[in-house]
C-alpha cells in the first residue's frame, strides 16, 4: 500500500481537522492491513456545508471486498472468542481515554464530514466515549444466571456465547455514536465483525477504528469496508458465514436487510424511521416546552431518528406555542457548523436537501396547513445544502407531513382537545420510537408514559437525549424487537446457552424421574 494511505488516528486527525492541499486517501481495513478495493475504485467525501471541500477519497468496494474481510473476521475468532472479556475490556477503556483526549479534533473532524454543528458533535464523539467505559465495564459482568433443577444434584446455569462474524451497516447521522453501540457491545461480548459505514460519513467511522486498532485490538477482529449498499451491504447479508445483521437506517432498507438474511436465518436486529412527538399540554411551563421543540425538531437540522416532527399541542397554549416557537426560529443561525453562533447546519447531501423540499410542497398543499416559517433553501447559509428550519401550522393527523419521516429541519404544529386526543395522534402513525410530554401533572404523565406506543418517552424533556446504558430503539415500524446500547446489545449480540451439570453418577430423566 502506498505511504499516502492514512492508517493511524493521529496522522488522520492531523491532516482532516483543516483543509490540506490535496484530500488524503484511505483505505479497507481487512485482517489488520490497510487495502484498497479491489477494484481500484474510490469516491469522494465531501462536507455539506461546502462541497467543493474535498474531505477524502475513499475505496469503492464490491463484494470481493467483503468476502475478504468476512473470511479475516472467521479467522480471528477462533482467538478472540477465548480471549476473557475482562481483557477485551481493557482494550475499549484504552479505546474511550484516547476518545476523550482527541474528542475535540474528532467533533471537528465530524462536523466538516457530517454538517451538524460542533456541539452537537462534541455530544456525538461522547456518545462513542460513554459507550467505551460502558462496555468496558460489561466484560466484568456479562451475566448469565443460576437456576435450581428440578433433580437432586443437578446444577443448571446460563451462559453468553458469541454469534461469531457479525456485519455492521451504520447511518451518517451519528457517524460515530451508531458505529459504537454497535461495534463495543459486539466486540465485548466476543464476536468479530466487518463495519460498512455510510458513505456520506466514513471517516468519523474509520477514525473509531483506528482508534481501537491502537487500543489493541487484534488483527481481523474489527474489519472495516467502505462502499455502497447495493453491493457491499448486500454481499455482507448474503454471506453465509456472517451470523448477524444490525442495520439502523431507513425502513426501505430494513425491510430489504430482513429479506435478504431470511435465507440464511441470520439474526437480524433492525432501528429504523420515526415520526416522533411531543405533547404540549395547557398546564405546561411553555418556555420549557418551546426550548425543548426546537431543540428536538432542529437539532441536527432535523436529521435524528428521534427529531419531534409533529408538536402535538393543546387549543388553549396553541397561540402562545406558536408564537414562542417563531420567536425561537428567527433568532435560529444557520451556516457552517464549526462557527459557534451557528445553531443549526446543512443537511447531509443534495439528494436529502431535494427530498426535505419536496415534502415542504406536499405540506404547502395540503388543504388547511398553514406554512409559518421557513419552506426554503438558504443560499444566503452558505454553498452547501442548508434548508431554513420550517414550521407548518394546523396540521391535522392524516395529512402526509404528519404521517411520514422527513429527515430534515421540519416540524408540525397539530392542535388537539385533551390528552386522550394527543394520545391518539401521538400513537396515529406507523412508527414508535420517541416521544414526549410537558406537563405538571403527575397523573397526565403516568397515563401518558403507560398509553403511548414508544420504544422511548420523554416526561418535560424532549425527544431526544438517549443515554448509551438504556435501551434504544422502537415499537411498530421503527424496529424488530431488538434494542440498541444498555443490557439489550448484549442480547442482542449473544446466544444463550443454556447449561446443566449432572453429578448424581445416576441416570436423571428430566420430567420423569422427579
Ligand atoms: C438517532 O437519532 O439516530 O437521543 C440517534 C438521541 C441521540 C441518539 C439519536 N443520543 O437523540
Amino acid at each position: 500500500m502506498s505511504s499516502a494511505v492514512l492508517t493511524k488516528a493521529k496522522e488522520t486527525l492531523e491532516q482532516t481537522v483543516s483543509t490540506p492541499a490535496k484530500p488524503p486517501v484511505f483505505a479497507n481495513y481487512i485482517g489488520g492491513q490497510w487495502v484498497a478495493a479491489r477494484s481500484g475504485q474510490t469516491f469522494e467525501n465531501r462536507n455539506p456545508a461546502d462541497p467543493s471541500d474535498v474531505i477524502g477519497i475513499f475505496p469503492q468496494s464490491g463484494a470481493e471486498d467483503i468476502e475478504a474481510a468476512v473470511a479475516a473476521a472467521s479467522k480471528a475468532f477462533e482467538q478472540w472468542r477465548l480471549y476473557p472479556a475482562p481483557r477485551r475490556g481493557e482494550i475499549l477503556f484504552k479505546a474511550g481515554q484516547l476518545l476523550m483526549e482527541r474528542k475535540e479534533d474528532l467533533s471537528r473532524v465530524m462536523t466538516r464530514e457530517m454538517g451538524k454543528v460542533l456541539a452537537e458533535t462534541r455530544g456525538d464523539v461522547q456518545e462513542a466515549i460513554d459507550m467505551c467505559f460502558y462496555a468496558a465495564g460489561e466484560g466484568r459482568r456479562l451475566f448469565g444466571h443460576t437456576t435450581p433443577s428440578e433433580l437432586k444434584d443437578k446444577f443448571c446455569m446460563t451462559v453468553r456465547d458469541p454469534l461469531g462474524v457479525v456485519g455492521l451497516i451504520t447511518p451518517w447521522n451519528f457517524p460515530m455514536a451508531i458505529p459504537s453501540w454497535k461495534v463495543l457491545p459486539a466486540l465485548i461480548c466476543g464476536n468479530t465483525m466487518v463495519l460498512k459505514p455510510a458513505s456520506d460519513t466514513p471517516l468519523s467511522s474509520l477514525l473509531l477504528v483506528q482508534i481501537l486498532e491502537e487500543a489493541g485490538i487484534p488483527a481481523g477482529v474489527l474489519n472495516v469496508v467502505f462502499g455502497p449498499g447495493s453491493t457491499c451491504g448486500e454481499a455482507l447479508m448474503a454471506n453465509k458465514a456472517v451470523k448477524l445483521i444490525s442495520f439502523t437506517g431507513s425502513c426501505d432498507v430494513g425491510r430489504r436487510v430482513n429479506e435478504a438474511c431470511a435465507p440464511t436465518f441470520k439474526h437480524v436486529s433492525l432501528e429504523m424511521g420515526g415520526k416522533n412527538c411531543i405533547v404540549i399540554m395547557d398546564d405546561a411551563n411553555l418556555d420549557l416546552a418551546v426550548d425543548g421543540a426546537i431543540w428536538a425538531a432542529f437539532g441536527t437540522s432535523g436529521q435524528r431518528c428521534t427529531a419531534a416532527s409533529r408538536i402535538i399541542v393543546h387549543k388553549a397554549v396553541h397561540a402562545q406555542v406558536r408564537d414562542k416557537m417563531l420567536a425561537r426560529m428567527k433568532e435560529l443561525k444557520l451556516g457552517y457548523g464549526l462557527d459557534t453562533n451557528v445553531k443549526v447546519g446543512p443537511v447531509v447531501n443534495e439528494k436529502a436537501m431535494l427530498k426535505v423540499l419536496e415534502y415542504i410542497e406536499i405540506g404547502k398543499n395540503e388543504d388547511k396547513a398553514t406554512l409559518l416559517i421557513g419552506g426554503a433553501r438558504d443560499t444566503a447559509a452558505g454553498p452547501g445544502w442548508f434548508v431554513q428550519p420550517t414550521l407548518f401550522d394546523n396540521v391535522t393527523a392524516t395529512m402526509r407531513i404528519a404521517q411520514e419521516e422527513i429527515f430534515g429541519p421540519v416540524t408540525a404544529l397539530m392542535p388537539v382537545g385533551s390528552l386522550e386526543e394527543a394520545i391518539t395522534v401521538a400513537n396515529g402513525v406507523d412508527f414508535g420510537l420517541s416521544t414526549s410530554i410537558y406537563t405538571k401533572n403527575i397523573n397526565q404523565a403516568m397515563r401518558f408514559q403507560r398509553d403511548v406506543q414508544s420504544g422511548l418517552c420523554y416526561i418535560n424533556a424532549p425527544t431526544i437525549g438517549a443515554e448509551v446504558h438504556l435501551p434504544f430503539g422502537g415499537m411498530k415500524n421503527t424496529g424488530n424487537g431488538h434494542r440498541d446500547a444498555g443490557q439489550t446489545a448484549m442480547d442482542t449480540f449473544t446466544e444463550w446457552k443454556a447449561v446443566f451439570i449432572d453429578s448424581s453418577d445416576t441416570l436423571q430423566r428430566a420430567q420423569i424421574d422427579n
